[in-house]
């Protein structure tokens, strides 16, 4: 796909292939009413080339299905084009079909993410929020869809924006001092310009710090419950879900296979995942199932280490928790319904900082205080307060992180009151991070990147 190949226009399905109430077909481009036209019916007659922008028409593809086709004109329409949406009923051949003849008329097929692209290209949105329409697609949670929609409405490109026309003002000046060394070299390295890019870096290095918190809460964290047999592990998974997704029994080794599901946790998707007791095995499939589960260890930000509270510690147990200690991890006293006789002081003196929490998994005791302490792990005691200027992207974590960088570089080049050329080879560089963020400095190739990762009719 070329940068700039908008001549023609697009066609695809933008709902999910199945059988659903309503099946959506979307045109984008010069020709979309043109095409349109060429394949619907409008019962009062007219014609869509007539019709005013933001009208739904009753009518037919003929021979096909009775519809409802909506005109958008440009520049007001998502990707700022001319727009026509097809409202047929929904079912595979049907939108199918309809695809098809528009195709046949004149349209091209969507490439996934085009739509939007278009947007992009057409300087309706900028990158952050091209990205962030995808992020509300896939957001989880209630406070990840929250901080993609503040995305989406500009917040955090109006920041970016913000610090890239302070940047841009202060290459200016550096581009005159090109020209006429002398007199400005002394403004150039002196405190207030000094203090003006320091507070800039600053403000950069501010926004990635949220990078953290941000990512976790776009792309969630991996739970994974460990520990020995029958200590309680899938009722507590069930617990956590409310649900009775495990299969839980007195028997151990009841779980061998990795059963994963996403739950909410305070705002925060977290994939919580069950895994096979740890312990010497001779079955065939629980070893399968043991060995699968320790390569879970490998991939957890977090581990649950469930231990057993109505029996005394084992040589198994002691695995689990070395395991433990290398990583993140709560220790989970399960069973407290009944008579304790687990070391407790062995488990404080051995968690050294871990939070340990005890709980009945069966009886759904100690689980709100069990879900506070995950929570409070994974924000790190911070909770998200201005949510609008959260970094969430790993991509816009990277641009502020260079431009952080050479902005780092450029106080060096100043303070040492190097020549004019150089303080803007640094500042450039910082420029073009930045810029790369919102995508006003671009390549073909990251866009490819980007819009590669939505779904055709996106
Ligand atoms: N009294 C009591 N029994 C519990 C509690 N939690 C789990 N159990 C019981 O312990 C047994 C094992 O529970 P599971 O959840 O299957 O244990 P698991 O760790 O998943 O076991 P494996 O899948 O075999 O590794 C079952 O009989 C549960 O009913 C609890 O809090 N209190
Ligand atoms: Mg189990």
């Amino acid at each position: 796909m070329k940068l700039h190949d908008l001549d023609d226009t697009i066609a695809a399905i933008s709902t999910p292939i199945g059988e659903g109430g309503i099946g959506i077909v979307r045109l984008s481009g010069k020709e979309a009413i043109a095409i349109a036209d060429k394949i619907f019916r409008s019962q009062s007659g007219k014609k869509l080339a007539e019709v005013k922008s933001f009208t739904v028409h009753y009518g037919w593809v003929v021979g096909i299905d009775e519809v409802l086709v909506t005109v958008m004109r440009a520049p007001k329409s998502y990707t700022a084009e001319e727009m026509v949406e097809i409202s047929c009923h929904g079912g595979i051949l049907v939108t199918r079909r309809i695809l098809d003849l528009l195709l046949q008329k004149g349209a091209r097929l969507a490439e996934p993410g085009e739509f939007t692209k278009r947007a992009f290209l057409n300087g309706r949105i900028d990158l952050v929020q091209a990205e962030a329409v995808l992020d509300i697609i896939r957001s989880q949670t209630d406070l990840s869809l929250r901080v993609a929609m503040n995305q989406l409405e500009g917040h955090l490109s109006k920041r970016v924006r913000q610090i890239r026309e302070e940047l841009l003002d202060i290459y200016a000046y550096v581009e005159a001092s090109v020209d006429f060394p002398d007199e400005d070299l002394e403004i150039l390295s002196g405190i207030d310009m000094l203090n003006r890019v320091k507070k800039i870096k600053d403000e950069i290095h501010k926004l990635s710090t949220t990078a953290e918190r941000g990512q976790v809460l776009r792309e969630g964290v991996v739970g994974v419950i460990c520990g020995k047999p029958n200590v309680g592990k899938s009722s507590l998974l069930n617990a956590l879900l409310g649900r009775e997704r495990a299969i839980v029994t007195p028997i151990p080794g009841t779980t061998r296979d990795i059963i994963e599901e996403v739950m909410n946790l305070d705002g925060i998707p977290m994939r919580l995942v069950d895994t096979a007791g740890i312990r010497e095995s001779e079955d065939t499939i629980e070893k399968e199932g043991i060995r699968r589960s320790r390569t879970y260890f490998e991939r957890a930000d977090l581990l649950l280490t469930i231990l057993d509270g109505s029996a005394s510690l084992t040589r198994e147990d002691d695995e689990i928790l070395e395991k433990a200690a290398a990583r993140q991890a709560v220790i989970v006293i399960n069973k407290n319904d009944l008579p304790q006789k687990i070391d407790q002081a062995r488990i404080k003196e051995w968690s050294n900082g871990f939070p340990v929490v005890s709980i009945s998994a069966s009886q759904g005791k100690g689980l709100e205080e069990l879900i506070g302490v995950i929570s409070k792990l994974v924000w790190q005691g911070e909770v998200i307060g201005s949510a609008e200027e959260l970094v969430t992207n790993v991509r816009h974590k990277e641009g502020l992180i260079r431009a952080d960088k050479a902005l780092g570089r450029l106080l060096e080049t100043m303070e040492k009151k190097l020549s004019a050329e150089f303080i803007s080879v640094d500042i450039r560089d910082a420029l073009d991070a930045i810029g790369e963020i919102v995508g006003e400095t671009t390549t073909e190739d990251l866009l490819g990147r980007i819009f590669s990762k939505f779904c055709i009719g996106k």
